[in-house]
C-alpha cells in the first residue's frame, strides 16, 4: 500500500481498457478509482435528476454538458478528501481540465494508445453490471456465469452507447476534444502515453510508470 497522496488521471478512446487498467491501479495501489462514466451509469439505473438529465446525451455519444458533469465530478472529489484516486473520463475537454486544476493537483496523467479497430472489435463483447460499474468481455474477461454479475448473481446488460454507430461517433469526438487536452497535459510534464493492443502487455509498462513516479 502507497501511503502518500498520489493523484492520477487516466485518458483513453471508448473501450481503450481505462476501466479495466484503474481497477489493476486499484488493486495494486490502493487508491479510489473515480470514473465519470460509472457514476452517471448509477444515476440512470437509479432514475435520479442527474439520471434524467444524462441520459440522452450517453445514448447518442454526445458529452453531458460540463456544468452538469463537473459539479458533479468535483462534488465526489470533495467527498473522497484527502485520500489517492484515479480520474477515468474526467476531464474530457480543456474547460473541465481546467477546472480541475483549480482544484486539485494532479500527479500524473496515463493515456492509452489503442487502435480503433481492436476497440471496436471489444466493445462488441462487453457486458455491464450497471450498478457496480463491473465489466467483463467474452473471451476476455468472462462471467463466471454466462450473464450474470460474478457477485450480485443479477443480470449483465450492454451499454446503449456500445451500438456500432454510436461507437463510431464516441471514437471521434475523442480524437477531437482529447487532443488539445493531451497536449495541455504534457505542457505541464505529466503525461506518459502507452500503445498496444493487449491490456497484459499494457498494465506492467504502466505499474512500472507509477511505481517511478511515486518514487517507490
Ligand atoms: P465513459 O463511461 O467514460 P468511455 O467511452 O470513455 O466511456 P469506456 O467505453 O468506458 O470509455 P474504457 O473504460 O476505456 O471504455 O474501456 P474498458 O471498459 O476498460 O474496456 C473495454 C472492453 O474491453 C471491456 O469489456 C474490457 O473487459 C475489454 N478489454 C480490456 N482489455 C482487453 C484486452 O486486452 N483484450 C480484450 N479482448 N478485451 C479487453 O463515458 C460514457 C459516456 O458518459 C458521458 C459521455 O456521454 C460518454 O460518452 N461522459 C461525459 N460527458 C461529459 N464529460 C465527461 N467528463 C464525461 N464522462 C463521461
Ligand atoms: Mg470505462
Amino acid at each position: 500500500m502507497y501511503t502518500k497522496i498520489f493523484r492520477t488521471v487516466i485518458i483513453g478512446a471508448p473501450g481503450s481498457g481505462k476501466g479495466t487498467i484503474s481497477e489493476l491501479i486499484v488493486k495494486t495501489y490502493g487508491c479510489l478509482h473515480i470514473s465519470t462514466g460509472d457514476i452517471l451509469r448509477q444515476n440512470i439505473v437509479k432514475n435520479t435528476d442527474l439520471g434524467k438529465k444524462a441520459k440522452q446525451y450517453i445514448a447518442d455519444g454526445q458529452l453531458v454538458p460540463d456544468e452538469i458533469v463537473t459539479k458533479t465530478m468535483l462534488a465526489r472529489i470533495t467527498e473522497v478528501g484527502n485520500k489517492s484516486y484515479i480520474l477515468d473520463g474526467f476531464p474530457r475537454n480543456i474547460a473541465q481540465a481546467e477546472a480541475l486544476a483549480a482544484r486539485e493537483q494532479i500527479d500524473a496523467v496515463i493515456t492509452l494508445n489503442i487502435p480503433h479497430d481492436v476497440i471496436i472489435d471489444r466493445v462488441k463483447n462487453r457486458w455491464i453490471h450497471a450498478p457496480s460499474g463491473r465489466v467483463y468481455n467474452i473471451g476476455f474477461h468472462d462471467p463466471k456465469v454466462p450473464g450474470k454479475d460474478d457477485v450480485t448473481g443479477e443480470s449483465l446488460t450492454q451499454r446503449e452507447d456500445d451500438k456500432p454507430d454510436v461507437v463510431a461517433k464516441r471514437l471521434q469526438l475523442y480524437d477531437e476534444l482529447m487532443k488539445p487536452v493531451i497536449a495541455w497535459y504534457e505542457k505541464k510534464g505529466l503525461v506518459a502515453t502507452f500503445k498496444g493492443k493487449k491490456t497484459k502487455e499494457i498494465w506492467p509498462r504502466v505499474e512500472l510508470f507509477l511505481r517511478d513516479r511515486m518514487n517507490m
